[in-house]
């Protein structure tokens, strides 16, 4: 999944800059107009079998950079799939285990397309399924537009 990270982000930088440059019509997010823009940095600590985030709600076209903390003891993934979603079929993003091992960080830039109920999840499934352990938590992302 990693190619659709690095997608997710150059679209993401593509339709910034369009919005400095002009009024597009193709512009549906007129929050990016707005001190919204800023990146916001979103950190997250994933520990066995939970993860920590101060904010649970999001907002449409706002690029978060979740910086993701593992304090556990085994390696761990972050995925945003829609809320109870359980396969990594319909993944919004995500990072996998070997850029989170055990005391490891990384971050993952992403904007959210559509208001929904989402959770954060973790698929690994050694020794024990993560998310059935507890590993998953659920966010909402507003669009402020509608
Ligand atoms: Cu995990």
């Amino acid at each position: 999944m990693r190619t659709a990270l690095v997608l997710l982000f150059a679209v993401s930088a593509i339709s910034l800059s369009a919005c400095r440059d002009s009024n597009s019509a193709e512009q549906s997010t007129p929050t990016h107009h707005t001190e919204a823009a800023v990146n916001m940095i979103v950190p997250v600590t994933l520990n066995e079998y939970s993860f920590e985030v101060e904010q649970d709600t999001f907002i449409v076209g706002v690029p978060y950079t979740f910086r993701l903390e593992n304090a556990g003891a085994l390696a761990h993934e972050w995925a945003v799939v829609p809320h109870g979603d359980t396969t990594e079929n319909a993944m919004l993003i995500e990072v996998e285990d070997d850029e989170l091992p055990a005391g490891g960080h990384h971050e993952a830039t992403f904007a959210f397309e559509e208001a929904g109920a989402y959770d954060f999840v973790c698929f690994m499934a050694e020794p024990i399924s993560h998310d059935g352990a507890g590993m998953r938590i659920p966010i909402t992302v507003v669009d402020p537009n509608e």
